[in-house]
């Protein structure tokens, strides 16, 4: 055994016994996914971190088979109303950026916060929209009714994506944002601001909350069908399999944290 694979097989047995059980998981090299033969299925992860002083954290992983993108993502404690209304988070697949998240340093005019468009060379433009239902498309990339919402969420589609994000993703130019921060968080001058992509909004409801980059999995996993005919063991744990990579991936990265805890979504 590789001290990888020792490392992984801890961490999987401290977070997730039971899941561990149900999967058959194998690790493998990141180059090693990278030179998988077409059709077969390529594990990306992302872990979100928050950007612009925003709480919250969450975890995506995108199964990539072709073009067909099986999207599955936990978030928590990110802003949970605006305007009385559970607060909508757009989220993209940003591409063709540098394929990295923005630093303070971004912040071109001052306000203290990194806009949308001032974090745009780190993270590129929008590539796919991560909609609740309909449009995909980057034209869909405001539309706030059909983006998840509150403070935390649960996401689960399958989308199927267009060449040019493929392509990002595959060249390690691919990052998740989900967007929408706590107007209370930001100076004076930012919360008078309007949004610098929809004017009539105000600056906080689309600057990025948070922000990862798109990265293969240090594991690859049999797909759903494996997990979701666990038997009994796994009630009480939501997505077993994704606690269960994202431990792997954050002990691989030598972080951590987070992935312990039972993020509690879809109340
Ligand atoms: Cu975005």
């Amino acid at each position: 055994m590789t001290n990888m694979k020792k490392r992984t097989a801890r961490v999987l047995a401290m977070a997730a016994p039971v899941a561990l059980l149900a999967l058959p998981l194998t690790a493998f090299s990141a180059s090693a996914a990278g030179a998988q033969s077409t059709g077969s299925t390529t594990t990306y992860m992302a872990t979100l971190n928050p950007l612009n002083h925003a709480s919250g954290s969450g975890m995506l992983m995108l199964q990539l088979t072709g073009s067909k993108a099986v999207i599955t993502e936990d978030v928590k404690g990110l802003a949970a109303t605006f305007m009385n209304a559970p607060y909508p988070h757009v989220q993209h697949i940003h591409i063709n950026g540098m394929g990295t998240c923005p630093t303070a340093s971004a912040d071109k005019n001052g306000d203290g916060v990194v806009s949308t468009t001032e974090g745009g060379p780190a993270y590129g433009a929008i590539g796919t929209t991560l909609s609740l239902t309909g449009d995909t498309s980057p034209a869909a990339g405001t539309d706030v009714k059909i983006a998840p919402s509150g403070a935390d969420f649960h996401y689960s589609r399958t989308i199927t994506l267009d060449q040019a994000t493929v392509a990002s993703i595959k060249a390690g130019k691919a990052v998740i944002v989900v967007h929408g921060l706590d107007p209370t968080t930001l100076s004076a001058k930012a919360q008078a601001e309007p949004s610098d992509l929809v004017p009539s909004l105000p600056l906080a409801a689309t600057s990025p909350a948070l922000c990862g980059p798109l990265g293969v999995s240090q594991m690859a996993m049999v797909p759903t069908a494996s997990v979701n005919t666990g038997g009994g063991g796994t009630s009480g744990i939501h997505d077993p399999w994704l606690y269960a990579a994202g431990a792997g991936l954050a002990a691989a990265a030598g972080g951590a944290l987070v992935l312990r805890r039972r993020i509690n979504v879809e109340k």
